[in-house]
C-alpha cells in the first residue's frame, strides 16, 4: 500500500481531505457533466494554431479500460479523489516504484496509438469501441524561466478527457470538438515528464451531442496536442475585421492575459498600418482605424489575406486575416455589400478513403479538392466544429463556411449542465474562429423538435452567440412544415431569432419519390434570406438502375435534378448545401450490401469516385456561377 501522506490531491482544493467522504464523492461525480474542470484549466489563447508550439503528437502508449477499473474502485468511487486515497496517482504513469509494488497495468511495453487520431480506425478490435482508454506520452522538459507559463493544449479529445501531468490532475474537459488548455507551469519538472490522459467516448443522453446521432462516434485524442510556452503578459485574444458600416475601417480589440500598462502594437505592412494601443492598467482595449491604402476585399474570387503582427512586451504573434463584411438585408445575403449566392455542400470531418476522422491538413485538402471540383463556394461543416485546418484553408481558398455545434436532434433541453455544455462549445468555437473571414454563419442547432423547452434553450444560445460576435449571421437547420397542396413553409418560432432561415428537406427520399418535387413550392413571407441546409438521397457508388431504383446512382441523380428545379422556385433562396459531399460511416446505416455501416448520401463514394449526382450539381453550379 502506498503512503497517503505523500499524496497530492489531483483535483486541487475541491477534493482535499477536509471535505467529507460524501461531499468529495458528490463533487467528483458532478465533475462528469462540466466542460472544463480542475484547478489548472485556462483559456485557450487566440490563434493557438499560429503560435510556436512544442508538438506532443506522435505515438502514445495506451491500454483499454473497458470496465473502468483504473478510474473507479469496485464500489465506483473515482480513484482520483484524494480523501478516498485509494491510489497514489503519482503512479498514474503505470510504472511500479520498486519490485514490491503490486501493479496490474503498465504503459511500459504497451501498444501505441497515433495522436492525433481516432482509435476506431487504428486498431481493428476498437472499431466499435465506446468507453475508456488511457493514453500516456513521456516528454522532456527543461526548467522554465520563472516569468514564463507553459500551457498544455489539446485541439480536441472525444468526448471526455481526464488529464494528469506527473500524476497530478490538470483537469477535465468534456465536449469532443473544441480546443482546451491547462496551465501546467507548476506541474512540469525538469527532465522527463509523464502526461496521462484518460479518454472516454461513451455516449450519454445529457451530453452534447446526445446519445443518438447519425455519425460515427470516433473516440480518442483526435486533434493535435502541444505545449505552448508564453511570457507572463501575452496576447490572450484579439479580433480584427472590417467595420460593417464602413468598409474602409478596421474594428476590433486586443485582450491581454493580464492587466497591463504600456503599448500594444498591431502592424500590417501591406496595409500600411502601424497601430499603437495604449493600455493603462487595462486588459482589453478596442481598436478602430481607417485604412488609407487601397486594399482587396476578401471574397471567394479573391481570397486575399493580409499579414498582421501583434506585439506586447515579449510576446509577438502573427496572423493572416481576410477583410470582408457579411450581412443579411431583406431577402438577400450581402458579402462586401454585394448579393452572393452560396453554391454549397455539407461535409462531415471524415476521410472516406480511410474510414476515419480527419486529422491532418492533407485530409482537409482532400475535402476542398472535391469542393473546388464541384465549383462550390460554400460548405456547411456539419454537425460539430471541425478541425482548425478547415477554416484556415477555407480562408486561403475562398470557401465560405457555416460552422455549427452538436445541438442535434434530441438534446436534454431542461438539463442545466447540458445547456452549459452547449454554450461552452459555442463560445469555444466562436472564440477559435472569430478572425476567419471564411466563416459567415454560426449555426446553433440541427433538426431539433419544436417544443417550448427547446425554444428557451436555443434563444439563450442565440443571445450568447450575439454577445460574442455581432459580425456574423446566426442560423439553425430547421424542419419545414407542410401547408398542403405541395406548399411548404417554416413556422418554427426559432426562425424569428436567426438572420438566415435554413431548413433540411428530404422530399423524394424520406417522403415519397422524386416526382413529388415537381409540384413542390416553398413559401416564406418574412423578409429573410433562405438556405436549404440539406437535401439528398442514398446511392451506392457504381450501382446503376433506373430513376426509380432506390440506392442507385440514377435515383439519386434524378432526385438532384428535380430538387434543383424546386430550389429555383424558392424566391428568397440565397444558397443551399446538399447532404453530403462524401459517404460517411454511421452505425445507424446497416443495410447489407448497400450500406454496411455507411450513410450513402455522398455524391462522392467511399473510394473517392464521383457519383452521377456530383456531375449534375457541378453543371448547375457552373451555370449559376456564369450568371453571377
Ligand atoms: C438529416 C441529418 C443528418 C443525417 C441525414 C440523413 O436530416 O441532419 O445528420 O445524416 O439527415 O442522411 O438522414
Amino acid at each position: 500500500m502506498k503512503s497517503s501522506s505523500s499524496y497530492v490531491s489531483p483535483n486541487g482544493p475541491f477534493c482535499q481531505s477536509k471535505l467529507t467522504f460524501l461531499s468529495v464523492l458528490t463533487a467528483c461525480l458532478l465533475a462528469t457533466n462540466v466542460t472544463v474542470w480542475g484547478q489548472h484549466e485556462t483559456t485557450v489563447p487566440q490563434n493557438a494554431y499560429g503560435r510556436n508550439k512544442i508538438s506532443l503528437n506522435g505515438n502514445w502508449q495506451y491500454f483499454v479500460d473497458r470496465y473502468e477499473a483504473f478510474f473507479y474502485d469496485f464500489v465506483r468511487v473515482p480513484f482520483d479523489s484524494s480523501a478516498i486515497g485509494k491510489r497514489d496517482f503519482a503512479a498514474l504513469d503505470g510504472r511500479a516504484k520498486d519490485k514490491t509494488d503490486r501493479y496490474e497495468y503498465s504503459f511500459d511495453g504497451a501498444k501505441e496509438l497515433k495522436v492525433p487520431g481516432d482509435w476506431n480506425s487504428q486498431v481493428q478490435e476498437l472499431l466499435h469501441y465506446e468507453g475508456s482508454i488511457w493514453y500516456r506520452k513521456l516528454f522532456d522538459h527543461s526548467d522554465l524561466p520563472i516569468e514564463n507559463k507553459l500551457l498544455l493544449y489539446f485541439g480536441a479529445v472525444n468526448y471526455r478527457a481526464d488529464v494528469y501531468v506527473n500524476g497530478k490532475k490538470a483537469g477535465i474537459h468534456t465536449g469532443g470538438f473544441t480546443p482546451f488548455a491547462f496551465d501546467i507551469s507548476e506541474l512540469v519538472k525538469s527532465g522527463q515528464n509523464s502526461l496521462v490522459v484518460r479518454v472516454d467516448n461513451k455516449r450519454a443522453k445529457e451530453a452534447v451531442p446526445t446519445d443518438v446521432t447519425d455519425w460515427w462516434n470516433y473516440g480518442g485524442i483526435t486533434r493535435e496536442v502541444s505545449l505552448i510556452k508564453l511570457p507572463n503578459v501575452y496576447v490572450q485574444d484579439y479580433q480584427i475585421q472590417l467595420n460593417p458600416e464602413n468598409l474602409k475601417e478596421l474594428l476590433g480589440y486586443v485582450e491581454l492575459s493580464t492587466e497591463y500598462t504600456g503599448p500594444v502594437t498591431i502592424k500590417s505592412e501591406e496595409l500600411g498600418l502601424w497601430i499603437t494601443l495604449d493600455f493603462n492598467n487595462q486588459q482589453k482595449v478596442s481598436l478602430k482605424k481607417r485604412i488609407n491604402k487601397p486594399f482587396v476585399l476578401w471574397s471567394p474570387e479573391h481570397p486575399k489575406r493580409y499579414d498582421f503582427e501583434l506585439s506586447v512586451s515579449e510576446d509577438r504573434i502573427t496572423d493572416k486575416i481576410g477583410l470582408r463584411t457579411i450581412r443579411a438585408e431583406g431577402n438577400q445575403l450581402l458579402l462586401n455589400e454585394k448579393p452572393i449566392f452560396l453554391r454549397g455542400i455539407c461535409a462531415h470531418e471524415e476521410n472516406p478513403l480511410k474510414g476515419r476522422r480527419n486529422t491532418s491538413k492533407d485530409d482537409a485538402l482532400q475535402l476542398f479538392k472535391w469542393v473546388k471540383d464541384l465549383n462550390a463556394n460554400y460548405m456547411r461543416l456539419a454537425h460539430y466544429p471541425h478541425n482548425e485546418h478547415m477554416p484556415r484553408l477555407a480562408d486561403s481558398l475562398g470557401i465560405l463556411l457555416w460552422e455549427e455545434i452538436p445541438v442535434y436532434w434530441t438534446i436534454d433541453w431542461t438539463n442545466k449542465e447540458t445547456y452549459h455544455n452547449a454554450e461552452k462549445q459555442l463560445s469555444d468555437m466562436i472564440s477559435r474562429d472569430h478572425n476567419r473571414s471564411s466563416v459567415i454563419i454560426w449555426s446553433l442547432a440541427n433538426e431539433t423538435p419544436n417544443t417550448e423547452d427547446r425554444l428557451v434553450f436555443l434563444k439563450k444560445l442565440a443571445k450568447k452567440a450575439r454577445s460574442l460576435d455581432q459580425s456574423r449571421l446566426l442560423s439553425a437547420a430547421l424542419f419545414k412544415q407542410n401547408l398542403g397542396d405541395g406548399v411548404y413553409t417554416i413556422s418554427d418560432p426559432f426562425a424569428e431569432y436567426t438572420d438566415v432561415v435554413s431548413f433540411n428537406q428530404y422530399l423524394g427520399w424520406y417522403e415519397s419519390t422524386p416526382e413529388v418535387l415537381d409540384n413542390a413550392y416553398f413559401k416564406f413571407d418574412k423578409a429573410k434570406p433562405v438556405i436549404v441546409s440539406e437535401f439528398g438521397a442514398g446511392a451506392k457508388q457504381g450501382f446503376r438502375g433506373d430513376s426509380l431504383t432506390r440506392w442507385s446512382e440514377d435515383y439519386q441523380n434524378d432526385l438532384y435534378k428535380r430538387t434543383l428545379k424546386f430550389l429555383d422556385r424558392i424566391p428568397n433562396l440565397v444558397g443551399f448545401s446538399p447532404w453530403i459531399l462524401a459517404d460517411f460511416r454511421s452505425p445507424r446505416r446497416q443495410l447489407p450490401i448497400i450500406q454496411e455501416g455507411w450513410n450513402r448520401k455522398g455524391i462522392v463514394g467511399q473510394n473517392g469516385t464521383y457519383k452521377q449526382a456530383f456531375y449534375t450539381l457541378q453543371e448547375y453550379y457552373n451555370e449559376k456561377n456564369k450568371k453571377r
